[in-house]
């Protein structure tokens, strides 16, 4: 049958590890970079059948471990609007991942593309890249074993941060529509962003200080400083930027004491970071689609996460849709997940006075939640996160006459920031200059984002337990409703605590259980995370 003498010849040159098992989570395949080369390989055949059951739309594969160490590599799939592959799709790249052989491999790729009534002659395209790491360019060419096996039109883009390459799918499957949304090269996205964000920056005078940029030695560091050719400096309207950690020529470097991993789990800045008091400092992860904030008031570190962000630009979004006249007609909102900081829930509700969805953990998640809103704001705390905007919000602030000055400026930064904004997904790059361009427009040191509202003290403790798998929620995560019986404990000590909340759930990165507590104080928090771990660990023995 069409391409199956080609399949099983490639397929016998990348051998599936015996007896390791894969599964397409969350972040798609990540695990030690010497066992993926059958997965990448065969992924290339999954995405040649997506193109090919989706018109022949174009198909994403980044090859990147994000926030891992320099050892592991991953992979995934990009859909063809630039969002993470549809879910259901999971399980046959599982299913293909794990078959025995390279003829079991065949079977498997003949019952997907039958019961997805596929035609394997059809035409597909898939576009690739990769992050930095040394196994990089080895498993790409695994990627195209399977793209020439399949007769599949492909293009590698080479080295891209994730959301580059999220954004370059979109461009390439909407181009000559009305709905294009740029030009399909890594030129014509640094062009879109640059141009939005000098538009965007008209208003304030000049931003204050400069910013400190960590790239975890990660892709975001040359890709930066590419954006930085086409970036006006301080003295021409827009920031002055210091680059530090972007040292991709040792590889072994990445993600190491640096990153947004780092700053956020360890709450400290990158020992490599000169950053001086009061600085701003941003943290990228190691394929750029994630950012923190921080800053050192005195001698303590002060962190600026995914909930911060959030709730700066929803605020200060829902501020221009008003002044530009827009109010009446647009729904702002945010998504969360439990990790987000109950004092940042409490002040989206209480004083942005704005509708908080919460979603399980994982961006593909959040960002289907955030398409019910008009501008739909979601971010994890790690800082995984963006902003979308509706077709009818896009239309509204494209067609919407203002009716004074002061509406006119109003509306002039929304349509900057909708083209600012990467639609895709969360992008460390775009994110940061959508802060900056909030922070110039408040006149804002990073002091002052910070006292918007005061996080509760909270503990993240990690658990092992004999089977991850029996720790089954609910309710966005925040419920157990398995092992019997827990949650009932759980709820008893979080009774105990002022401003108690905890929760546990199995992580789906690592083989592990994940508690989490907040309350009123430092101490509390400690004591509730620690006695949730135990109950953790009775019933998961
Ligand atoms: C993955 C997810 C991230 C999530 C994390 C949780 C994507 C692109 N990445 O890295 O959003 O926060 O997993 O990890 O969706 P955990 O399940 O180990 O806690
Ligand atoms: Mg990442």
């Amino acid at each position: 049958m069409e391409h199956d003498k080609a399949i099983l010849e490639a397929s016998a040159r990348h051998a599936k590890p015996e007896g390791q098992s894969f599964e397409y989570g969350t972040a798609g395949f990540r695990m030690k970079a010497n066992i993926l080369d059958s997965t990448v390989y065969r992924v290339g055949l999954l995405a040649a059948l997506r193109s090919r059951k989706l018109n022949g739309h174009t198909i994403g594969v980044m090859i990147t471990a994000s926030h891992n160490p320099p050892q592991d590599n991953g992979v995934k799939l990009v859909d063809p609007m630039g969002e993470m592959l549809e879910t259901s799709w999971e399980a046959y790249a599982t299913e293909l991942a794990n078959a025995p052989s390279d003829q079991a491999l065949v079977d498997a790729y003949h019952k997907i593309a039958e019961s997805q009534k596929i035609k394997l002659s059809a035409p597909a395209r898939v576009i690739f890249a990769r992050d930095t790491r040394a196994s990089g360019s080895r498993l790409a060419a695994n990627l195209v074993d399977a793209l020439k096996a399949t007769e599949v039109d492909y293009e590698d883009f080479k080295l891209l941060t994730t959301p580059q390459l999220h954004y370059l799918v979109r461009c390439d499957n909407t181009k000559g529509t009305q709905y294009a949304y740029g030009d399909v090269s890594e030129k014509g996205y640094y062009e879109k962003l640059s141009d939005a964000f000098k538009r965007a920056m008209k208003g304030p005078s000049a931003s204050n200080g400069t910013l400190t940029v960590d790239c975890a030695n990660g892709v975001g560091g040359p890709k930066l400083r590419e954006l930085m050719k086409y970036l006006p400096t301080a003295k021409d309207g827009g920031i002055d930027i210091r680059v530090v950690n972007d040292d991709v020529l040792k590889p072994e470097m990445l993600n190491v004491e640096c990153g947004a991993d780092f700053v956020k789990t360890q709450q400290r800045a990158p020992p490599s970071s000169k950053a001086a008091s009061g600085d701003r400092c941003a943290s990228y992860d190691g394929d750029a689609d994630r950012i923190v904030y921080y800053f050192l008031e005195g001698t303590t570190f002060r962190l600026l996460d995914g909930d911060r962000i959030a709730t700066l630009a929803a605020s200060f979004l829902a501020d221009l849709a008003r002044t530009s006249g827009l109010v009446e007609e647009l729904k702002v909102g945010i998504v969360q997940t439990a990790y987000a900081n109950g004092a940042s829930t409490k002040y989206v509700e209480e004083n942005l006075k704005m509708e908080v969805v919460f979603t399980p953990t994982g961006v593909k998640w959040l960002h289907h939640a955030a398409t019910r809103f008009d501008i739909g704001v979601y971010f994890e705390a790690n800082g995984h996160g963006t902003v979308l905007f509706s077709d009818t919000a896009l239309k509204a602030i494209s067609q919407y006459q203002p009716k004074s000055p002061a509406q006119a400026t109003a509306l002039e930064t929304l349509r900057a920031l909708t083209d600012l904004i990467n639609q895709t997904v969360g992008d460390a790059l775009s994110d940061m200059l959508l802060v900056e361009v909030i922070l110039a427009h408040k006149g804002w040191t990073p002091k002052e984002w910070l006292n918007t509202y005061v996080d509760l003290p909270n503990r993240l403790l990690k658990v092992e337990v004999r089977d991850r798998g029996m720790f089954k929620t609910t309710d966005a995560e925040r419920r157990l409703e398995s092992p019997p019986g827990i949650q009932e404990n759980i709820d008893k000590l979080v009774g105990q605590y002022r401003n108690g909340r905890s929760f546990a759930r199995a992580s789906g990165t690592e083989d592990a259980v994940r508690v989490y507590a907040e309350a009123a104080s430092r101490t509390e928090a400690d004591a509730l995370a620690q006695k949730v771990a135990e109950q953790v660990k009775i019933h998961g023995a």
